[in-house]
């Protein structure tokens, strides 16, 4: 079946320059990029791609750690992978949610690790069923930043200006 994903580089990720190294490791998949962009997260957008968690004790540090404010730089770098399976093939090569519990050989097993005060900085998101990287794409991207159009899109006037938003 093919998929899209969303693939999100967190702040640990770049701050240690992993950048490379895990485009390296994504690449094993033979999936292709659809989209890619460097994105400073606000708190509204951490808070709605993490709006599952809201309960959670942990969420107030997870909106902190995802906008950058543990590692002193607001961005992440977040991308569309494309092709055959992609969510599962990208899931598992990112490993469990735990970096300790991952799979050494996995991305989040090579590069995570959980600091002294619980958070887990696991380096890479990936989405992790159909209905939840619809939900993350369509908030992280415009449809003209994707390549492929897997879900609708429709025409709208904004200001004169005709571009596509999502149906
Ligand atoms: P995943 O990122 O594998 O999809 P998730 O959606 O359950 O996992 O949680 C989102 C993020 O929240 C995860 O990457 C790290 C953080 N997190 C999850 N469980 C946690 C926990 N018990 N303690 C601290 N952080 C946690
Ligand atoms: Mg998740």
């Amino acid at each position: 079946m093919v998929q899209q994903t969303l693939i999100l580089i967190k702040p640990d990720g770049l701050k240690k320059s992993l950048t490379g190294n895990i485009l390296s490791r994504l690449s094993e998949t033979k999936l292709e990029i659809a989209a890619a962009k460097v994105v400073k997260v606000s708190r509204k957008l951490a808070e709605e791609h993490y709006s599952e968690l809201k309960d959670k004790p942990f969420f107030e540090d997870l909106l902190k750690y995802i906008q950058g404010e543990f590692h002193g730089r607001r961005k992440v770098i977040a991308m569309v992978y494309h092709g055959e399976d992609a969510i599962k093939k990208v899931r598992q090569l990112a490993g469990a949610t735990n970096p300790e519990e991952a799979d050494p050989t996995s991305i989040r097993g090579s590069y995570g690790r959980i600091t002294t005060s619980g958070v887990y900085e696991n380096a890479i998101h990936a989405s992790s069923s159909e209905k939840d990287a619809e939900r993350e794409i369509k908030l992280w991207f415009k449809p003209e930043e994707i390549i492929f159009h897997i879900y609708p899109v429709k025409e709208v006037t904004r200001h004169n200006v005709k571009e596509l938003d999502w149906e």
